[in-house]
């Protein structure tokens, strides 16, 4: 069960801007265990499939096309209440919105370009876990 997981991505701009350790480590510090981690890049179709869910929004083409503009760091996280309590790490999805001390307020450059990505709820962890890592990817 997902109870205790979440997953993230840390987004194109935040790797090609040399934010991997920085995000890393207040991810670590934060209390998340990191249980399985890689760097990939999602084609247009794979980050359309990830973003499904958004596929009404007016903003979901342009945010296809930025998910796969360049490599990312997806990673599956653990911690108790794991799901919630990233989601208070991460901050706000605008960062004009997003509280000091979050990985947004540090990291993200716009409401796109927002750093990071956090599952929303213990289904979807689990759903986009499974999208990147197979069963021995996890330790
Ligand atoms: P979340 O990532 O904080 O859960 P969602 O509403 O699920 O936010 O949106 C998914 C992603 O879509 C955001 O992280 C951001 O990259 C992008 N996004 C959300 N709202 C907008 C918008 O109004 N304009 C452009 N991109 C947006």
């Amino acid at each position: 069960m997902a109870e205790n997981r979440t997953f993230t991505m840390i987004k194109p701009d935040a790797v090609a801007d040399n934010h991997i350790g920085g995000i890393t480590k207040m991810i670590e510090e934060g209390g998340f265990r990191i249980v399985a981690m890689k760097k990939t890049a999602l084609s247009e179709e794979r980050a359309g499939q990830f973003y499904a869910v958004h596929k009404e929004r007016p903003f979901y083409n342009d945010l296809v096309k930025y998910m796969s503009k360049g490599p990312i760091v997806a990673m599956i996280l653990e911690k108790d209440n794991a799901v919630e309590d990233f989601r208070t790490l991460i901050g706000a999805t605008n960062p004009e919105q997003a509280a000091e001390g979050t990985i947004r307020k540090a990291y993200a450059k716009s409401i796109e370009s927002n750093a990071v990505h956090g599952s929303d709820s213990d289904e979807n962890a689990q759903i986009e876990g499974d999208f990147f890592f197979a069963a021995d990817e996890r330790f």
